[in-house]
């Protein structure tokens, strides 16, 4: 079905159902105080805080989404400051993002929820609001997230207008159908231009133009109108206190003191300390130690109702015991469990090492509390000759596997060797030993090590994805040049305004997995945004292609690729390794092969960096402190044959385009 139209039949479907304010019971009143419009909440109300007044009617549970940078984590400091949740001060810059990688990196990787304090109209309103973040490699926890909303404000730059994560995000919204309220931000910047914006939304959305609302989430400006919005718009969960306990877990993350915190929406019950639950996917008994809400700080409260969103400590210690999707229930009152959530799709699978093998069993348990942040990472046990036991990861794309690998170093102090990413390919196999010993005709393969020969194989599949580029129309022939030498093939194009436009394509995986983005970005001078989905796999002429350090095979670098482009890779892969690699005592033949056959070759000259060169004479704790750094750089390496590589050098010679 066409976009216009879908979003079409879901509008008029969201009208009818839409129950209307008038006709909800009225929620609690405010005790009447002069001109009060906000109930500013502040840490000396918490023991206050009796959650039974907030009943379902006054209840207004939503997620911010939109593309990156369109101002989500923005809009949610402006939406904490006005209900009194934080301090109103100039420091408040994205304070949802807590992470210091997320700080570092100016970019939410984690979703994170609030529970807000608000009074419209003299009632007294509970929200509880999810910021998102916007680059696709994280749309998972978006996807969860909406599991515990009823709506969304879908955000769209001013400037920038509808980017491609907007229509996916749009239609993960629409999809799970809930409320949307479009709001148009940045309206204070000198090129915004509203307007346009607002008619783009009308045509790919079907959302009429004056249901938009124009803000300035740096500025504040219309932000309160936003809140109102909120209480109008989406609807209070339908869900009733007096059911049995239904509490859907969708986030956890570890805490290093308490366990596992999980983050629960209560689809029906209530829920305090000292209650026996049972968890219906594994079948475990907990007491729950304590409940609470994020404000956005953990705030421990006396119980949580139906329809509320919040958090619950209850002893889970293993990992495994808090799965993302499960259904707590209360002990001998079993309740249907709810769907939960489609496991997240791994785009790219690496392998793991840590760079110090004593330090494997810190590394396991590292691995294993930050996987209980970010459930969307897939973990299996593998090994590697030369580097021994590790572990191989799928990640949902490159920067996710970069954030992971930043998150381990800064928040475990795990310093790891990441193998080349690769794409799980599929091979039909036609060797009957092969059928045997798998037990099965067709297999995924995520570890090159493991591609079986074309001997044993009758056709070798690749992973496929539609992509969704939006960009001005300017662009428009260097980005179809690009796609196609991306092997992709069109599947749509369609003009959003006059000036832009969106095609879709459908993209072999392997080609935009590494470096599409930057490419994209880099010719479109930052102005296209791109976005994709899974699509399925393909049939392709697939080969492994070996990388050689004075005839060493480097397993880490062997990579499956497509064969029309074995030849340009070879050499290319060749030439990236040789800046990679520092000059060494002896000369170094790197090369790629294919099976027997070498098919490119570049010599790294040998050279020895004397750091003591410029040091005449005496000063002996100088040489001693440059010869120490020296020491300390190698420990970094890794040794391959005779080789020294530095431990990051996998995942810098396969990114194709950045930094070369
Ligand atoms: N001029 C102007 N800048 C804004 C406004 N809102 C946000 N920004 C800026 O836009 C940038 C991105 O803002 P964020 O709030 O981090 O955007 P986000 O959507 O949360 O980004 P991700 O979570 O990474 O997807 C920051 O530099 C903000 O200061 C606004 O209303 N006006
Ligand atoms: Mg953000």
């Amino acid at each position: 079905m066409a976009l216009a139209s879908r979003a079409a039949l879901w509008w008029a479907r969201r009208r009818g159902r839409c129950p209307a304010a008038a006709a909800l019971r009225p929620p609690p009143r405010l005790p009447a105080g002069p001109g009060a419009c906000v109930r500013p909440y502040s840490s000396r109300d918490e023991e206050k805080i009796d959650m039974s007044t907030y009943s379902v009617e006054s209840i207004r549970n939503f997620s911010i989404i939109a593309h990156v940078d369109h101002g989500k984590s923005t809009l949610a400091d402006r939406l904490l400051e006005i209900t009194g949740t934080i301090a109103k001060t100039d420091c408040n810059k994205q304070v949802l993002d807590k992470l210091q990688v997320e700080r570092e990196r100016g970019i939410t990787v984690k979703a994170q929820s609030a529970s807000l304090f608000y009074s419209h109209e003299g009632v007294n309103y509970l929200l509880n609001l999810i910021d998102t973040p916007g680059h696709v490699d994280f749309s998972y926890e978006v996807s969860r997230s909406l599991s515990a909303c009823q709506g969304v404000i879908l955000v769209v730059d001013a400037n920038e207008g509808i980017q491609a994560q907007t229509v996916a995000n749009f239609y993960l919204a629409f999809e799970a159908q809930l409320a949307i309220i479009p709001v148009i931000n940045k309206i204070d910047l000198k090129n915004a231009d509203p307007e346009r914006v607002e008619k783009q939304i009308e045509k790919l959305f079907d959302i009429p133009v004056d249901e938009c609302i124009r803000i300035s989430a740096k500025q504040g400006t219309n932000v309160e109108r936003v809140l109102q919005k909120v209480i109008e718009k989406i609807p209070p969960p339908q869900f009733n206190t007096t059911d049995p306990l239904k509490a859907l877990v969708f986030d956890s993350t570890f805490d290093h003191y308490r366990g596992v915190i999980a983050n629960i929406a209560l689809f029906g019950g209530e829920i305090q300390k000292g209650h026996k639950i049972v968890s219906a996917h594994t079948k475990k008994r907990y007491e729950v130690n304590e409940v609470g809400i994020l404000t956005p700080n953990e705030q421990p409260m006396h119980k949580l109702y139906a329809g509320q969103v919040g958090y619950l400590i209850a002893g889970m210690k293993e990992v495994t015991e808090a799965q993302i999707g499960d259904t707590l229930f209360m002990h001998k009152q079993p309740v249907e469990p709810l769907p939960g959530f489609k496991s997240a799709k791994p785009m790219v699978f690496a392998g793991m090492y840590p760079v110090d093998h004593s330090e494997y069993n810190n590394l396991k348990s590292a691995l294993e509390r930050l996987t209980l942040n970010d459930s969307s990472v897939s973990v299996h046990r593998d090994s590697s000759p030369a580097l021994g036991a590790g572990w191989r990861l799928g990640f949902l794309g490159l920067l996710h596997m970069e954030v992971f690998n930043q998150r381990l170093e800064q928040e475990y102090n795990m310093s790891v060797i990441l193998t080349a990413p690769t794409v799980p390919y599929k091979a039909v196999l036609s060797s009957a030993k092969l059928i045997k010993e798998y037990g099965k005709e067709e297999i995924t393969v995520i570890n090159p090590a493991q591609f079986p020969d074309k001997l044993s194989v009758s056709e070798y599949m690749e992973p496929t994805v539609l992509g969704t580029i939006v960009t001005p129309h300017k662009y428009i022939g260097k980005i179809i040049a690009l796609c196609q030498d991306r092997r992709a093939v069109q599947k749509d194009m369609l003009y959003i305004d006059e000036h832009r436009v969106m095609l879709k394509y459908l993209f072999p995986l392997n080609e935009i997995v590494l470096d599409f983005y930057d490419a994209l970005k880099s010719l479109s001078s930052g102005y296209a945004s791109f976005d994709y989905e899974d699509a399925g796999y393909q049939a392709a002429d697939l080969i492994k292609m070996d990388i050689l350090l004075n005839g060493n095979p480097v397993e880490e670098l062997a990579t499956i690729i497509h064969n029309d482009k074995a030849y340009a890779t070879g050499k290319f892969l060749c030439e990236r390794l040789k800046d990679a690699i520092p000059r060494q005592l002896f000369e170094i033949a790197i090369q790629a092969a294919i099976g027997k056959k070498i098919i490119a070759r570049e010599t790294l000259k040998a050279y020895r960096k004397n750091v003591v060169a410029k040091c005449y004479g005496g000063d002996i704790t100088r040489r001693m402190k440059l010869l120490k750094r020296q020491a300390e750089g190698k420990k970094l390496m890794r040794k391959i044959g005779n080789v020294e590589v530095p431990k990051d050098a996998f995942i810098h010679v396969l990114k194709r385009q950045s930094d070369k």
